[in-house]
């Protein structure tokens, strides 16, 4: 089930996250048919969406704006899902399609599983290659190296690799996935299981990040990435629109100042849109918001404050460095910012 879906849904069945229906994979050697090629492919996101973000972040990072281009689509869908109203003629300048449920179309018509963001789609033939968000970023970090950038961080150290899965998947099965069941939930059992298991999650990532920078290792990795999409959403929508409200991030010490380290680093903050993040899920999840209405706040000033995380040192881009600025053209606009 997809996001719209379980907005749908909400009142039948529990919200379940529904497998990515494709799962080709572009590698290195090619071998579902899909080698790494510099243009060849377009990435499809909502700035709205964190499961997209990981894949916005990920391109930063490893210094791919070149060689993958970047679609963002408008943040509120309509009856045919995401689209592309926020370019001039309601359609991508690179792919020439208004809706991405196009690209779907192209790959498999009628495929179930439904339109969903990050997408990779094929720009020679416009169809769609990947929407398996779990497996994309990996693929990023280590499929892609030859067209990574000078300094690019190793996000998926192979030697940790253990760790970080473990770490990963406890991540995302109580935090990433914890707050969209909870927000889902269609009876009181349910929303407060899931509530519950999200915090008893964040306190114990809390206890581990006190005394260490990052989640696993000394630098900056995928695990990394995952936890941030969902902790710089958290008091924006999660808090108040999905109802995890035990807490606000800002009122934990340890996890809100790492959330702000991460921010504040090159390739993190500034891909998010908080405009983009509140009027998706406000607007577009009606089954638990009728009104629409965005709230105004909250006070987004704070993510811009010093958070004191270099006195535990770490290297936050192990032997490599930060990425540049953003790519002309890609910049959050000031109403998505801080
Ligand atoms: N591909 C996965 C995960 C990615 C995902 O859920 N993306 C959301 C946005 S955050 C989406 O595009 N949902 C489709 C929709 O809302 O129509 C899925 O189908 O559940």
């Amino acid at each position: 089930m997809s996001d719209t879906e379980g907005n749908r849904a909400y009142g039948k069945k529990s919200f379940k996250r529904s497998k990515s229906h494709f799962a080709d994979r572009v590698t290195a050697d090619g071998r579902d048919g899909w080698p790494v090629e510099a243009g060849r492919y377009r990435l499809v996101v909502s700035r709205a969406c964190p499961w997209a973000s990981r894949a916005v972040i990920s391109r930063r990072l490893l210094g791919l704006e070149d060689a993958l281009s970047m679609a963002i689509a408008d943040p509120i869908q309509d009856d045919r899902s995401w689209r592309f109203t926020l370019d001039p003629d309601g359609r991508d300048p690179v792919l020439g399609i208004r809706f991405l449920s196009e690209a779907y179309e192209a790959r498999e018509p009628g495929a179930p599983g439904g339109v969903s963001v990050p997408a990779l789609v094929d720009v020679p033939t416009g169809r769609l290659v990947t929407n398996d968000y779990q497996r994309l970023t990996l693929d990023l970090a280590t499929e892609w190296t030859a067209l990574h950038r000078e300094g690019a961080p190793d996000l998926y150290p192979a030697d940790l690799r253990a760790e970080i899965d473990e770490v990963m998947a406890e991540v995302y099965e109580d935090v990433n996935n914890g707050v969209y069941r909870a927000g889902f939930a269609n009876g009181q059992k349910k929303y407060a299981a899931a509530c519950e298991g999200v915090f008893r999650r964040l306190e114990l990532l809390s206890e581990r990040l006190e005394g260490r920078r990052y989640l696993v290792g000394d630098t900056i990795t995928e695990a990394d990435i995952r936890l941030f999409t969902t902790l710089v959403r958290f008091d924006a929508v999660y808090h108040g629109h999905f109802k995890c409200n035990r807490w606000k991030l800002t009122e934990d010490p340890v996890l809100w100042a790492y959330s702000r380290d991460l921010f504040q680093t090159p390739g993190f903050g500034d891909t998010v849109d908080f405009d983009h993040i509140k009027r998706h899920y406000y607007q577009v999840h009606t089954g638990i918001n009728p009104t629409g209405i965005v709230p105004l706040g909250p006070d987004l000033s704070g993510w811009l404050t010093s958070h004191g995380r270099e006195e535990l040192g770490g290297r936050p881009f192990g032997d490599g460095s930060p990425p540049g600025p953003v790519r002309e053209g890609e910049e959050v606009p000031a109403a998505g910012r801080p």
